[in-house]
């Protein structure tokens, strides 16, 4: 084990800047808007504020897709108002951790712009172009955002290549400048004085050399093409580079968000001895309910309980003592969890959001809650296709029902219901005001009409709030080290119904039950039988010991000596 650190004590709030509050009316949210915030997220007992990118973009995939990484977007502010967000947020003790966006650019980027000039251009080997290969793209790798992941540029007769939309080619991360270039703009921030970075798709910097057709790439959906560009054979070389030259002079902490990575390589890329990230967002338990018919993503099934136990609890057991684990439900790609692992109903959702933030918030790791998540907001409904904003959306519409009519319309809005993105983008839901408090102009993306009933202001009012509950799993947390540090232990695998785990440290431990049904149970535990222990958190006022409440969740502390 090694030493402790702060990051491993902490819990990060998500804001997505674009979602959480406009206060230029202007329907976009801001950096302001964040500003306006900070004492309701430091009074939610949060340590780290995790912002999706701020920089500047044309907003093709919002803020993933850079054009200058050192300049603010304009719909965002400016960099005054980032330098007040980050001495306002130290000044209450809350952390800024950024996101770092460098396995591709915008194609706005002036990289971009000069490298696409010509074969010769300086800038030209900062991303992968390629020529033609019998008249058409170079290989049969698959864009992430529908069709190939390579786009033909006339000027030079040759394809770029862009593992998500065409606005975002790739870097060449084989070129020392890039590298070099990549470090410079973080320690810009980190000079600055911001605490950390978020990195997307960080597992997919390392292209396979000679860049050859994935085998397996006509079966599947495109999300199972990622295992064949992820995890590279030069990946740990340049993380391991990036620590020795940038990170390891900063007292920072670091998640990559790693799709397609097994636990093996979670240690690889976040082992205690590795020097080369703090943790990575693996992505094993978000593909669980995916389509096993090759539209991935685009179904409505719903996860089994055993199947979301077996990975949950290998991630927690094969990481304890070696790596650390990074602990969410939601970001803003996911769809919310009470509506796909919870019940969404008027009747449970509040019982279901706190049950599954308790079952998720007593393991090992870092938890990571996403705006909206604390208190307890749904995914949105929108009838017609041309109220999503999101890209992979849209893109996916496109392909699935009018290009290739795959599916029914019908159908891919059911599916869009249940997965898009863009249920994780609808404007937060502050107050019951018009467009719940987010902006007095139409926002960039509509309110979902669950605000009269889901909002902060009835939340921060009401003691039995899924906000409440929320800022009493945190104080706990930042008060016992058994929740921390503790290993764990998966009780009764095989149960289809109740989630129940064990934590242990230095003779102290935790029991945590968890009803995942509607239904009324009895469990009990081998030694924690009686569940005798001292109750310290549950969703229900009283307690009934072995007698489970639908979607009662609830934690046990055991002493020393027990
Ligand atoms: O996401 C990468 C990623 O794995 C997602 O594209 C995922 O496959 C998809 O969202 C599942 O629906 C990161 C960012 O989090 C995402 O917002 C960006 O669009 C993407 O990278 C490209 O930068
Ligand atoms: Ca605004």
């Amino acid at each position: 084990m090694m030493k402790k650190n702060w990051w491993q004590e902490a819990v990060v709030y998500q804001i997505y800047p674009r979602s959480f509050q406009d206060t230029n009316n202007d329907g976009i949210g801001d950096l302001r808007g964040v500003i306006q915030h900070l004492d309701y997220i430091k009074n939610l007992g949060v340590d780290v504020i995790w912002l999706n990118p701020i920089y500047s973009s044309p907003n093709d995939d919002n803020g993933y897709d850079i054009a200058d990484y050192r300049k603010i977007m304009q719909d965002f502010g400016t960099m005054d108002d980032f330098n007040q967000l980050l001495i306002s947020a130290h000044k209450k003790g809350l952390k800024i951790m950024m996101d770092l966006v460098v396995n591709h650019t915008s194609d706005e980027h002036h990289w971009f712009m000069e490298s696409r000039k010509n074969k010769d251009n300086k800038y030209r080997d900062y991303y992968f172009w390629r020529d033609p290969r019998e008249g058409k793209e170079p290989n049969n790798w698959k864009s992430n955002f529908s069709g190939s992941a390579w786009q033909y540029d006339k000027s030079t007769d040759q394809y770029y290549m862009h593992l998500f939309s065409k606005k975002q080619p790739d870097l060449n991360w084989d070129n020392s400048e890039v590298r070099q270039e990549v470090y410079g703009l973080m320690k810009f921030w980190l000079d600055k004085g911001v605490d950390g970075f978020r990195m997307d798709v960080i597992n997919l910097i390392s292209k396979k050399p000679g860049l050859p057709d994935d085998p397996n790439a006509s079966q599947g959906a495109v999300e199972d093409a990622m295992s064949w560009v992820a995890n590279g054979p030069k990946v740990h070389d340049y993380l391991k580079e990036m620590n020795r030259k940038v990170l390891s002079k900063y007292d920072v902490m670091t998640v990559g968000e790693t799709p397609a990575a097994s636990t093996q390589d979670a240690i690889k890329y976040t082992g205690f001895n590795r020097q080369e990230l703090e943790m990575v967002f693996q992505f094993e338990h978000m593909g669980l309910d995916w389509s096993k018919n090759g539209l991935g993503k685009w179904s409505t099934n719903k996860v089994s309980l055993t199947a979301l136990k077996e990975v949950m609890s290998r991630w927690q057991n094969d990481l304890d003592g070696k790596a650390w684990n990074s602990l969410y439900w939601n970001n803003h790609d996911q769809p919310r969890v009470v509506s796909r692992f919870g019940n969404d109903s008027k009747e449970y959702r509040v019982r279901s959001a706190k049950m599954l933030g308790l079952l998720l918030h007593f393991m090992q790791g870092t938890p990571y809650i996403y705006q909206g998540e604390e208190i307890g907001m749904t995914n949105v409904k929108f009838e017609d296709i041309h109220e999503y904003k999101d890209l992979e959306t849209l893109n996916a519409y496109n392909e699935i029902v009018k290009e290739n009519k795959q599916i029914s319309a019908g159908d891919m809005m059911r599916y869009i219901h249940h997965s898009s993105r863009d249920n994780a983008r609808t404007p937060m839901q502050w107050n019951q005001n018009v467009n719940a408090g987010f902006s007095t102009v139409d926002p960039w993306i509509k309110v979902n009409p669950s605000y009269k009933l889901i909002n902060v202001e009835k939340d921060l009012k009401d003691p039995n709030s899924i906000y409440s509950f929320y800022k009493k799993m945190n104080e706990l947390r930042h008060k016992y080290s058994v929740i921390v540090y503790g290993d764990y232990e998966l009780l009764d695998p095989e149960d289809e119904k109740v989630f129940a785990y064990k934590r242990s440290l230095d003779g102290q431990s935790l029991l945590i039950v968890a009803n995942f049904t509607s239904e009324e149970l009895t469990r009990s535990y081998n030694e924690y039988g009686d569940m005798a222990g001292k109750l310290l958190l549950s969703n229900y006022s009283d307690d009934q010991k072995t007698k489970l409440r639908p979607y009662e969740a609830k934690v046990y502390y055991y002493g020393k000596g027990k």
